[in-house]
């Protein structure tokens, strides 16, 4: 079974309402390179197909054009699973219609844990493997909250939930292969010792974390794991058969650096998976810029923006210099121009940061945090204390708070 990991595309997700179906469509072109020169037998996408619970009609049609793509190009099998970002419904409406081209979509826990495994099939309808196609489990699949539960009892609840699926659905797999073919996983999670971006993504790795799980939580019997969640690629607990694949485009300016990269795995029965990473290449490049007016202009004009197919976006952060002033020109007109004079459409400046001295502490002890650097849950935990809750009230309301973004979290109307 030769099989391609991918996950996390966010189709229709636009940057600071610039809009990446450019780099999207260049990416799966890619993709569907790589599975004809391959002769990719399954294609295994472990979530976030899309970037919200409604995405745009453009994105449907990158999304379905894809689907029929990689069936001509030779995908005998397809497994599409859900992400946080996804609407499970959403996800699932087309399922009947597209399980008769062997694309089976499992876009939320399903209430049958075995309808969660998938037999791999090849072109010629030999079956290869089976697939535990486990999407986002969200809290309402794993157990309910408990009241007055502490952070670390709800973390450990979710763990256990989440290594309990993970057994019963191998056990099932497990049932299914009388041929002792190879079975592999999909998880899309937060899993130990994971790295995110920078400080930008904080809140939205946050909002979609279900307590942390480790590389030993996926039973032994499971050759490779491929996971979604985390945009940039690494394996979990130095297992490499337990890997992140990551986000074929860069989709936010923390993932400027990331590299960017699809797996290609190859089970064969009784024997250890063999891994091959694919580098993609960058068809947009996202700079950031920061320092002060003087250092951002000669960074600016040092760039060599013609090395990519499409137009660098641009975002910066200036500082105030050493006299603490900015100077008087508006920034956004100066350096949009700028860049408009120096690579004409090869350069889109689409955001400008001026980080002022702030003169009114977030909150008390820490007066250089930004509020973009806080978690929503550690805003809304310092405006209970600032009003004088008590400890138990507190733990109550922060709980009342994460079912609710979590709510909103599950429709696609937020992170
Ligand atoms: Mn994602």
């Amino acid at each position: 079974m030769k099989f391609l990991h991918t996950a996390d595309w966010h189709l229709g997700r636009r940057l600071h309402g610039q809009d990446l179906a450019a780099e999207h469509d260049a990416a799966l072109d890619a993709i569907l390179n790589l599975i004809r020169e391959h002769r990719i037998d399954a294609l295994v996408h472990a979530g976030d197909v899309f970037d919200t619970g409604t995405p745009p009609q453009s994105a449907l049609k990158q999304y379905y054009s894809f689907l029929t793509r990689a069936v001509q190009a030779g995908c005998g099998t397809i497994i599409i699973t859900g992400g946080n970002h996804d609407s499970p419904a959403a996800l699932n409406a087309p399922r009947d219609l597209l399980e008769a081209m062997n694309i089976h979509v499992v876009g939320g826990a399903t209430e049958n844990i075995a309808d969660e495994v998938i037999a791999v099939k090849n072109t010629s309808g030999t079956t290869i493997g089976y697939c535990c196609a486990v999407p986002f489990l969200r809290d309402k699949d794993l157990r309910y909250s408990l009241p007055g539960e502490s952070d670390s009892e709800r973390s450990q609840r979710l763990i256990a939930g989440i290594r309990g699926h993970y057994e019963k659905v191998v056990a099932a797999a497990q049932t299914m292969n009388t041929e002792g073919l190879p079975i592999i996983a999909t998880g899309h999670l937060f899993a130990q010792g994971g790295i995110t971006g920078d400080l930008d993504n904080k809140e939205q790795i946050h909002v979609g974390n279900l307590g942390q799980i480790g590389a030993d939580a996926f039973p032994e019997a499971l050759v490779y794991v491929a996971l979604g969640h985390l945009h940039r690629p690494q394996t979990v607990g130095k297992q490499e058969r337990v890997r992140y694949s990551g986000s074929p485009v860069a989709l936010d300016f923390s993932e400027r650096d990331d590299a960017k990269q699809v797996v290609i795995v190859e089970c064969l029965p009784s024997q250890p998976a063999s891994i091959e990473v694919v580098p993609l290449p960058t068809f947009r490049r996202l700079v950031r810029f920061s320092g002060t007016w003087e250092e951002v202009e000669a960074a600016l004009k040092s760039y060599d923006a013609s090395k990519y197919t499409l137009p660098t976006f641009v975002e910066l952060r200036i500082v105030p210099n050493s006299e603490g002033l900015f100077s008087g020109v508006n920034a956004d007109e100066h350096f949009r121009s700028l860049a408009t004079k120096l690579y004409g459409s090869q350069m889109l400046i689409v955001r400008v940061v001026q980080e002022r001295k702030r003169t009114v502490p977030v909150f008390a002890g820490n007066d250089d945090t930004r509020l973009e650097e806080l978690t929503r849950e550690f805003v809304f935990e310092e405006l209970l204390k600032r009003e004088g809750k008590e400890a138990a009230q507190i733990l109550e309301l922060k709980q009342t708070y994460r079912e609710l973004l979590s709510l909103l979290n599950e429709r696609g109307e937020t992170a």
